[in-house]
Parts: structure tokens; C-alpha cells; sequence
């Protein structure tokens, strides 16, 4: 069952949330490599899926941040250019939103995410700065602003137009990929066939899909995404708000359903994963006694920029009733996720300590 606005299939076992946007069912990824199956890969729209032809697509590249006039690429010229593969982690800002109101019991606006508003995967494309260089970047340039082909978006009767966010110069000259295979196929439609921009480490709002021109300017550049949305609002934050969100944060969960009912007695193994966009995660511990205990989980991935680990620790339950699961990440910049999150009105970058409910019977 595809949901209006997304083209793959959402079975209920795969998926949480299914609407227009879906999250994936973390349970699901038990037993799963390092990569998320594109099937079970969250979705995050809008509005919905366009499909694109990869033979009529087009890349244009334009403004006064370019020292010539406009440039096209068609999708066999940028398959040509030198190619990059890279394993990295989209998330979704608001990734976890829904605990500052079920754990801090602070009100939040937008999708009610648990932890599933993330994946990784292997990426193959182009690199955004060979692309730049070749349209003619001048050195003058400070912002370029990629914008995707999907309908513009309607917000409370405003029409805040195609979505599309600025990026420094620095960030897109860097390490930004136009990437066109997911997983070794083609980029799938639900995830911004035939090319999507994937920036490392940053809030999934900056990995624009559907990428149809990018402009490329000399002076700073702003849409609602860096203005009104994708920063820190609410008591304790600039009137303002935040600068304009970066980098994703640190998080753990477990591969097993929120609310799960476990039996009694019988010896079973924990599993789940922690990532951090920061530095790689270097040390997960784990609490079946809603926090009065810790210990070390068994780490079972080489931590790696961009990609999460795997984790797992042995558990009995001993007694019967309702208790929580708690999973606390350190990465290796010496940080470790907090008991609370700083709270802020969109509820973004949750990084506290999930309490997972489970109930032994
Ligand atoms: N790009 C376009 N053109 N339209 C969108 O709705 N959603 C963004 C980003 N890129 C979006 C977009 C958001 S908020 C996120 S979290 C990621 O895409 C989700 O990527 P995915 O759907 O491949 O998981
Ligand atoms: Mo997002």
C-alpha cells in the first residue's frame, strides 16, 4: 500500500508512520546490514513524489555567483564526470520530535517522528564542487541555492514555492554529492530520482531530491527553510531564532517496537544502532532498568564518518511488569547523549535518552 505522494509500497511491518511521509519501523532493521534497504528507507515529502525522466532531466546552473551565463547538464553529462561513492546517513531534523512531548512533555510542531525519520546508505554521483567549477564559480560566491522539481508548497494558505535551501559556498564546494545510484540502483523516485543532493552530516532538509536548477550567488541567500523553518525557536533561543541548523545530532534506538511485550525469563539479545553526525560513535551503554544500571553494549561496526553502528547487549528479564530501555551514545568528541533535550518550538536535533517502554509478562 503506497500512500498518497509516495510511490513505494509501505507494508506496516516496514513502516510506523505512513502518510506522505513515512518513518521507518526500527524493528524492521534487525538482522539488516549497515545500509537501510531502499524498501524500508523513510520518506520525507512536502508535498509528493514527481517522476522524473532521467532523458528529459536537467541541471541548471545560474546567478551572478557564475562568471559566465547559465549552464545545463543533461543526466549522461554528469554521469560522465568523475564519480564518488559514499556511505552516509540522511536524517530528518525534527528525527525524534515526538519525545519532547511523551518524555518532556513540551509541546512541538510537525511530523511526530519516533527514530525512524533516518537512514543510511551508499551513494554514488557526482560531486557538487566539479559540477560548480565547471559552471564557472567565481571566487565572489557565498551562497548557491538548489531547488527540487516537486510542487510548490502550500503552508497555512501561504505558498512558500519549490522547496529549496541555501548552502554556504564553503559546504558546497566541500563534500556535497549529486548523487544518482542508492544502494547500487538507480536513486528511486521517493528519494529524488534521478538526482538528489546528499550533504554530509546536515539535517536532511539541505539534501534537496529532485534537483532542477541550483542558483549561484554573490550575496547571502534566503528561503523559508532557512528563515522561518530548520532553526532554533522558543524560550532560551534568539528572538529570531537560531543561526540556521547544520549539523545533525547524536541519537541511539532500538531495533524492537515501542511498547514491545517480551517474556519473562527467556535470555535475549538487544540490538540497535547509534549515530552521531558530530564524530563517530565510540561507546554505546544500555540500561534495562529504566536508568539505575549501565552497561557497555558490544560495538559491532568500525565507527565510520556518516554511517551509525550497530550495537547489541544480552538480556534476561527477571521480573514481570512495565520497565524502560535506555540507550546513551558518546561520540568521539567526548560528547554523551544527555538525559534532556534543549527544547525548542519545532522540535528539532533531539538528542536525549530515549525511555523505550516495554512491558515483561
Ligand atoms: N527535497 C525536495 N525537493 N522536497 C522535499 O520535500 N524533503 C527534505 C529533503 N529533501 C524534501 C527534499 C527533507 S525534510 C528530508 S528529511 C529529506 O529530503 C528526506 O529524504 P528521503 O525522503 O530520501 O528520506
Ligand atoms: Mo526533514
Amino acid at each position: 500500500d503506497a500512500a498518497p505522494g509516495i510511490v513505494k509500497a509501505l507494508p506496516p511491518e516496514l513502516f510506523t508512520i505512513r502518510g506522505t511521509n513515512a518513518e521507518t519501523n526500527f524493528a524492521s532493521l534487525r538482522g539488516t546490514g549497515h545500509l537501510t534497504p531502499i524498501d524500508r528507507f523513510f520518506v520525507r515529502n512536502h508535498t509528493s513524489t514527481p517522476r522524473i525522466d532521467a532523458g528529459t532531466w536537467r541541471l541548471k546552473l545560474w546567478g551572478d555567483g557564475l562568471a559566465g551565463g547559465p549552464v545545463e547538464f543533461s543526466y549522461e553529462r554528469l554521469r560522465a564526470l568523475r564519480a564518488v561513492e559514499r556511505t552516509l546517513f540522511i536524517e530528518c531534523a525534527g528525527n525524534g520530535r515526538s519525545f519532547y512531548s511523551t518524555q518532556q512533555g513540551q509541546p512541538v510542531t510537525g511530523t511526530a517522528w519516533t527514530l525512524g525519520a533516518i537512514g543510511v546508505a551508499h551513494w554514488r554521483g557526482a560531486r557538487l564542487s566539479d559540477v560548480l567549477r565547471l559552471a564557472g564559480v567565481t571566487r565572489g560566491a557565498v551562497d548557491v541555492l538548489p531547488r527540487g522539481l516537486d510542487d510548490e508548497v502550500v503552508a497555512n494558505g501561504v505558498n512558500l514555492g519549490r522547496v529549496r535551501r541555501p548552502l554556504p559556498v564553503t559546504k558546497a564546494l566541500d563534500d556535497v554529492l549529486l548523487a544518482y545510484e542508492m544502494n547500487g540502483r538507480p536513486l528511486p523516485p521517493d528519494h529524488g530520482g534521478p538526482v538528489r543532493l546528499v550533504v554530509p552530516d546536515w539535517v536532511g532538509i539541505s539534501s534537496v531530491k529532485w534537483v532542477g536548477d541550483i542558483e549561484v550567488s554573490g550575496e547571502a541567500l534566503y528561503s523559508p527553510w532557512n528563515t522561518d523553518l530548520y532553526r532554533l525557536f522558543g524560550p532560551g533561543h534568539p528572538a529570531e531564532g537560531s543561526a540556521p541548523l547544520t549539523r545533525q545530532t547524536l541519537k541511539s534506538a532500538f531495533e524492537l517496537e515501542l511498547g514491545a511485550t517480551v517474556p519473562v525469563h527467556r535470555p535475549r539479545l538487544l540490538t540497535g544502532r547509534s549515530w552521531s553526525a558530530a564524530a563517530p560513535v565510540t561507546r554505546v551503554e544500555v540500561s534495562t532498568d529504566g536508568g539505575g544500571h549501565w552497561r557497555r553494549a558490544r560495538v559491532h561496526d568500525s565507527p565510520r564518518r556518516g554511517g551509525w553502528v550497530r550495537w547489541s547487549v544480552p538480556w534476561t528479564p527477571r521480573t514481570t511488569g512495565a520497565t524502560a530501555l535506555l540507550a546513551r551514545a558518546s561520540d568521539g568528541t567526548g560528547r554523551t547523549q544527555p538525559e534532556t533535550a534543549v527544547h525548542n518550538t519545532q522540535g528539532y536535533l533531539f538528542d536525549a535518552v530515549v525511555r523505550h517502554p516495554v512491558t515483561v509478562v
